[in-house]
């Protein structure tokens, strides 16, 4: 062990930190890093063996956060978010004091969780665009080296790529392949399911891609040049990756979200499809400037409900009137957006708590689950009771064979492994020509209420302990009780408070029927908080 003990000693802890696995992994300044990433490979390294070999997936990434930022996840076989009983073996072994208690706290592991060591654990790894990120690979090569592990550096790649090439490798032998596990397998998988859906259809000319000047940039390229620019035209800007200070600098799927602004130097004609990816192109939010010059934003949200109405459409005109469609949301969702998914769409809505791994688990409770952040971090799953509905149906016209064969190219394009900004755009253009609507029409379909996000500082937000996925306070006592007293007093009122999972804070929501009361009740709540 003393290769264990050597490799370890290169990745000192910083003393007085405390570390911890969150809805993000591990996420901070990316000088702080360095024995966590190498940690992290150790685990992943664990997980591996103890899933008989199966290859894990590390991402080093911060998504949407500044560029001196950093981060380091783990993807489990099937692509998904790592297996949440395993959060707290990346925090132990993130905050072990010294070398040798990292090697007590390892081995440990090997034994509680019945390891089996005798197996060659598998890893493929790749990064966004961010400075830190080629030192930080060196530290996870340095621990698998350290526990022999055969390993695949995938170089830079979005988020959900790495997921999707977890998953084609876990799955490439199995009755239900994922895809080719290769870069250009993804671009060629994505293409074609779209090629398919757009026979036909006429095309409904360019949209503009923010990419946030990070990695959805060079990829977006590569998968546009797949697709065809016969049937797929984007204009993509803000792709200086060369530049990593511009990172999510004023432009971006967060900055355009949270700022509900077009990205500053934009120039768009009025109507203009615009979208914006994060900076690990696992967010997307489209937007445009109407025709009185006023900014429309279409979130998460509006995407979730574009998606779920037009599956609806497609499964019944497919024959599969029984295949059950639910839409997963957090508590972040716009009310107008819960109401018409109910009223207009009669479809069931779930409230999970905050981060995909929930929205994605009760999404999997439906044959087709469509979920989303109103941030715009969202996909669709479909069961394997659907795929196999979906793959032995025989069609009673030519109207449903022709459903049926768009249905089974949306499963296709979908990155059914997490949310992925790619697939969703790919998505978005499809339904939207499909439908023949421009922005305006897809925005017409409900109007959010207006609504105000606040970040309110507090000395120890873990004092604020929530229930009913998130949208009521238990701790501090007495605090909901004052929520609720205020909120009763505006017109269609909703405001609950939050410990943000990334950042130390509280997030305090609200929403009104008019914006100034909107914005009163989350200012007052902010007060009740603070
Ligand atoms: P926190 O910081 O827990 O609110 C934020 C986002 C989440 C999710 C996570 C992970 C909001 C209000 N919250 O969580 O939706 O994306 O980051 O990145 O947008
Ligand atoms: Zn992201």
């Amino acid at each position: 062990m003393s290769l264990f003990l050597e490799a370890s000693q290169r990745h000192p802890k910083p003393e007085n930190r405390k570390f911890s696995y969150g809805t993000a992994g591990f996420r901070m300044k990316a000088d702080l890093l360095d024995s966590v990433v190498f940690r992290v490979g150790l685990l992943a390294s664990l997980r591996s063996q103890k899933l008989q070999g199966k290859t894990i997936g590390v991402v080093i990434t911060a998504s949407h956060n500044v560029p001196e930022d950093n981060g380091v996840k783990l993807v489990d076989p099937m692509g998904e978010m790592l297996e949440a009983s395993w959060e707290v073996h990346a925090t132990s072994l993130a905050n072990a004091p010294s070398d040798e208690q990292l090697l007590v706290e390892y081995e440990n592991l090997i034994s509680t969780l019945g390891v089996n060591t005798e197996i060659t654990p598998k890893v493929v790894f790749a990064r966004d665009t961010r400075e830190s990120g080629p030192a930080l690979v060196a530290a996870l090569q340095d621990a698998l080296a350290a526990t022999k592990t055969d390993f695949v550096d995938h170089g830079l790649l979005t988020t959900p790529q790495l997921h999707y090439l977890v998953r084609c490798i876990n799955t490439i032998d199995s009755e239900q392949p994922y895809g080719e596990p290769t870069e250009q397998g993804y671009y060629n998988k994505l293409a074609s399911a779209y090629r398919k859906l757009m026979v036909g259809i006429p095309s409904n000319g360019e949209v503009t891609v923010d990419c946030a000047n990070g990695v959805g940039a060079p990829k977006l390229r590569l998968l546009a040049e797949t697709v065809g620019r016969d049937v797929f035209q984007c204009s993509i800007v803000n792709d200086s990756v060369d530049q990593p200070s511009k990172l999510n600098h004023q432009c971006g799927a967060d900055f355009v979200k949270t700022q509900q602004r077009l990205p500053p130097g934009s120039h768009v004609a009025s109507l203009a499809r615009c979208a914006s990816l994060d900076g690990d192109a696992d967010r997307l939010v489209y937007y445009f400037n109407d025709s009185d010059g006023t900014f429309r934003l279409l979130d998460g949200d509006k995407i979730a409900t574009l998606a779920a109405s037009f599956i609806g459409d497609l499964t019944k005109a497919a024959g599969l009137r029984s295949l059950n469609i639910g839409v997963v949301q957090t508590a972040y969702a716009n009310g107008s957006s819960t109401s018409y998914i109910t009223k207009t769409l009669a479809l069931p809505v779930v409230c999970t708590p905050t981060g995909v791994k929930h929205l994605h688990h009760a999404a999997l409770k439906f044959d087709i689950g469509v979920y989303f952040e109103a941030n715009g971090h969202g996909t669709v799953v479909f069961s394997n009771g659907a795929l196999q509905d979906i793959a032995e149906y025989v069609p009673e016209s030519p109207a449903q064979a022709a459903a049926l064969e768009n249905l089974k190219a949306l499963v296709d394009l979908i990155n059914q492994t997490v949310g992925d900004a790619l697939s969703d755009l790919l998505l978005v253009e499809v339904i939207l020509a499909h439908k023949r609507w421009g922005p305006k029409e897809w925005d017409g379909t409900y109007t959010d209420l207006p609504n105000r996000l606040v970040r309110v500082e507090v000395s120890d937000r873990t004092a604020f302990m929530t229930t009913d996925a998130e949208r009521r306070l238990m701790e501090p006592v007495g605090v909901q009780e004052k929520i609720d007293a205020l909120v009763g007093k505006y017109k269609q009122g909703r405001s609950f408070a939050r410990a943000s999972g990334t950042e130390d804070a509280v997030r305090v929501y609200s929403e009104a029927a008019e914006r100034g009361e909107a914005e009163e009740l989350a200012r007052l709540v902010a007060e009740i908080v603070a």
